[in-house]
This record gives structure tokens, C-alpha cells and sequence, in this order.
């Protein structure tokens, strides 16, 4: 599973710059549009991540990619009032659904884990999920008063030896009177696990 880490793919981030001249995309506004129930998945694959993803050394305190490395969530669509905008525009488009994979190299009484950079969030159903073997650890929404650091382990949270995978999901809409689909852009980075004892081996960095 973590043979290393995907380069950039270009052509996401191209066709999306070719949507943002569409006029069908004048009228989306992340705060304002109606909300409606997010499409089903598209069943996408992990294709590309943001290049290019620095390689980290296993340790027991990491910060998955780097400490410099935003991802920025979304479809580059958005109005100039939403949230974070400016910073947001700087992090070129990677996709809509991010995986940070990780594995932990020996039980460990204590994990903590925290997306220490997170900006740009207008929506309240943008999705974050902590698995392993298959099972959700943690299952929750990023909202738009998460403009910190937002934690998704606590102190003193037990996890065994194995791989975990840290998934976001930017929130889809139909926005404007085209019935386009619209996702939340937002940026996130920093992400910081520390464990009492246990290495912690950085897996692929995978972006849909
Ligand atoms: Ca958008
Ligand atoms: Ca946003």
C-alpha cells in the first residue's frame, strides 16, 4: 500500500480552470446558493496529489506531508465572498476527496492527531473520516467555525499497530439556476499525529 506518493496530475486542475471561464458559474455562491442533498459518489479513483508531496522520516510526532504543504479541497469555483477566498485561490486544485494514508508501527496507548491549518469552509456537511480495517474511528463534519486547528483525536486515545486512513471530503450542492453542482473549496495542511511510543510511517497521499 505505501510504495510512495503520486505526483501531480495536471489535467484536473487544467479542466477546472476551464470551468471557472464558464459563465454557468456566475451565479454559484458557496454561502448563499440553496442547499440540497450532495450527489452520489462518483466512484472515482485516488488519482494525483499536490507536487510535490515532501517525504517525511518515521517518527513518533509527524506532520503528514511536510508542515508547508496545504491541499486545497473543491472545484475552484468559487465567489469572492466565501470564505477564505484569497488564501484558498493560492493552493492550486487537487480534488474533491482527499486520503492521508498512515501506519502505526506498534500499539500505542496515546495518539493525537489534529488538522492544525483549515480555511475556507462555508458549508457544515463537509465530510472527515479517521479509518482503519474498514471501520470509522471517527466520523465527522468539518464546519465553518472550524478555522483553526481542529482536533480528531484527543489525548490519551489508544490505537493499535496498523494502517489508518484520514479522509476528507469536500461537501457538493447544486448551486445557482443551472442546477450546477458546486463543492466547498477550502485548504487544509498541517496535519500532526503524535504517539507515546509508536513510529508512525507516512502512507500516499491521494486526492479523486
Ligand atoms: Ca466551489
Ligand atoms: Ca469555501
Amino acid at each position: 500500500m505505501f510504495r510512495g506518493i503520486n505526483l501531480l496530475c495536471g489535467l484536473v486542475y487544467l479542466s477546472s480552470l476551464t470551468s471557472c471561464g464558464s459563465t454557468n458559474f456566475g451565479s454559484s455562491n458557496e454561502r448563499t446558493s440553496p442547499q440540497k442533498k450532495e450527489p452520489a459518489d462518483s466512484g472515482a479513483k485516488p488519482v494525483a496529489s499536490p507536487s510535490p508531496i515532501p517525504a517525511i522520516a518515521p517518527a513518533n510526532d509527524v506532520y503528514l506531508g511536510g508542515m508547508d504543504q496545504l491541499f486545497h479541497l473543491g472545484d475552484g469555483n468559487m465567489s469572492e465572498d466565501s470564505d477564505c477566498y484569497s488564501e484558498v485561490l493560492q493552493h492550486s486544485l487537487t480534488g474533491t476527496k482527499f486520503t492521508f494514508e498512515f501506519e502505526l508501527m506498534a500499539d500505542s496507548p496515546q495518539v493525537q492527531i489534529a488538522i492544525e491549518k483549515i480555511c475556507g469552509v462555508d458549508r457544515s456537511n463537509n465530510q472527515l473520516y479517521l479509518e482503519s480495517n474498514g471501520s470509522k474511528l471517527v466520523d465527522k463534519m468539518l464546519k465553518p467555525n472550524d478555522k483553526t486547528a481542529l482536533e480528531i483525536l484527543g489525548q490519551g486515545t489508544a490505537l493499535k499497530k496498523g494502517k489508518y486512513k484520514l479522509v476528507i471530503q469536500s461537501a457538493s450542492m447544486v448551486a445557482g439556476f443551472e442546477g450546477v453542482v458546486d463543492f466547498d473549496d477550502f485548504i487544509v495542511g498541517q496535519i500532526h499525529i503524535k504517539s507515546q511510543n509508536a513510529q508512525i510511517v507516512q502512507g500516499q497521499i491521494l486526492s479523486e
